[in-house]
């Protein structure tokens, strides 16, 4: 039986097996590695399958000659046990035969395993880094860049209402790749070892700090796939989502326009006048979505943990440290550096500590713009 029978035999032994239980098909079959819409992830799952086939005709084989030993050699029919000892034959026979099979399994298995490994250059080239935890974007060509932050409501996660169609598998900003071309993901962290994992692609790769790895895809059918993170990487590594969201190429296009006029905005901001009020309410939402998890809500942190930024010295009285602090986070303590949020993001979110909860009154009260951010970016002589 060649190899190509082989695979379409298993098929038909699949169907006799589920003709033998009661459940229905799609049961067994939602048991199964999924095909995924990729030509890799169909060879994937073909390798799969084949694989899957051959430990099953082995252990029809070996099974069958143990229970028929067991069975026609019994006490009753043989009550003198036979002596003999080694059979060259035999013996050659059990080790060729499995070394045939391996190399038989090896040969598609490279083979797939080659193409997977492809690093030479997409038609869109997208950066992935991990961070805990959420996983950025960055696409080389555009120059466009964002964060993809887990987008399930809490209420959902701690019970009090029931879980979404998407529970845990939703981001506020998806990845757009234009259907049909091919992608290339160079795949890396910032903090610890997380893992890039779409299944539909079949891509599954780590994210590093200090590495880039390589995956690429062609998919062609457009439409939004789901994966997530898959290296342990932390006390929220089951909240970093992954949504790939595959469209037309003119979809596309219009999507990265938008992006690009969104960051040359983004740009202006950071050279035009802000009054204290803007940039407090800025930065009241930068305050919700990075910081009050450790600070709390009212500043006041939680004590012997996370510090007080409601009455700290440095929110008071020490804007230079202030600023430092959150560009370089504080080496050995859970304060890690932000010096991923943009300029205003980051003087937003420093003069809101500033003004918020009575800090204004007790300290200087002074203000942080996004020019002061741009400064201390410069390189210091
Ligand atoms: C994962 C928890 C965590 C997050 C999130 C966090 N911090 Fe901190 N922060 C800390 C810890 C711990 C310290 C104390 C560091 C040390 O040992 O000095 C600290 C210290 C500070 C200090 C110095 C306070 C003082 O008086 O010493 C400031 C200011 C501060 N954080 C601002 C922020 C801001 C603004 C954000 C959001 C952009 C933020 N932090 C997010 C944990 C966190
Ligand atoms: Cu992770």
């Amino acid at each position: 039986m060649t190899l190509k029978s082989l695979k379409n035999f298993p098929n038909k032994l699949f169907f006799i097996f589920i003709l033998f239980t009661n459940s229905a098909k799609a049961d067994w079959f939602a048991l199964n590695m999924t095909r995924g819409v990729t030509d890799i992830s169909n060879e994937v799952f073909e390798l799969h399958m084949l694989i899957f086939w051959i430990c099953v005709a082995i252990g029809v084989v070996v099974f069958s000659v143990m229970f028929y030993s067991m069975y026609a050699h019994t006490k009753k029919k043989n009550p003198v046990a036979a002596t003999f000892h080694e059979n060259t034959k035999i013996e050659i026979a059990w080790t060729i035969i499995p070394f045939l099979i391996l190399i038989a399994m090896a040969i598609p298995a490279s083979k797939t395993l080659v193409s997977i490994y492809d690093d030479e250059a997409g038609d869109v080239n997208i950066q992935v880094t991990g961070y805990q935890w959420k996983w950025q974007y960055r696409y080389l060509e555009d120059d466009i860049s964002f964060f993809a932050n887990p987008a399930t409501d809490l209420d959902e996660i701690y019970n009090l209402v029931p879980k979404g169609e998407n529970y845990l598998q939703e981001v506020d900003e998806m990845v757009l790749i234009p259907v049909g071309k091919k992608i290339r993901f160079l795949i890396t962290a910032n903090d610890v070892i997380h893992s890039w994992w779409m299944p539909a692609f079949a891509i599954k790769q780590d994210a590093i700090p200090g590495f880039v790895n390589t995956a690429w895809t062609i998919v062609d059918k457009p439409g939004i796939y789901r994966g997530k993170c898959t290296e342990l990487c932390g006390k929220n590594h089951g909240f970093m989502p992954i949504v790939v969201k595959v469209v037309e190429q003119d979809e596309y296009d219009e999507w990265v326009g938008e992006k690009k006029e969104a960051a040359f905005k983004m740009a202006e901001l950071t050279t035009k006048d802000w009054s204290v009020e803007e940039l407090v309410s800025r930065g009241e939402d930068v305050y919700a979505l990075n910081c009050v998890a450790c600070h709390q809500t009212a500043g006041q942190g939680i004590p012997g943990i996370f510090p007080a930024l409601a009455g700290s010295d440095i929110a008071l009285n020490n804007k230079a440290r202030h600023i430092e602090i959150l560009m370089e986070g504080v080496q050995g303590a859970a304060m890690n550096s932000f010096d991923y949020l943009s300029e205003v993001e980051l003087a937003a979110v420093i003069t809101y500590t500033r003004q918020a909860w009575g800090n204004a009154e007790s300290g200087d009260g002074e203000i942080v713009i996004p020019k002061d951010i741009v400064d201390y970016k410069k390189p210091k002589i």
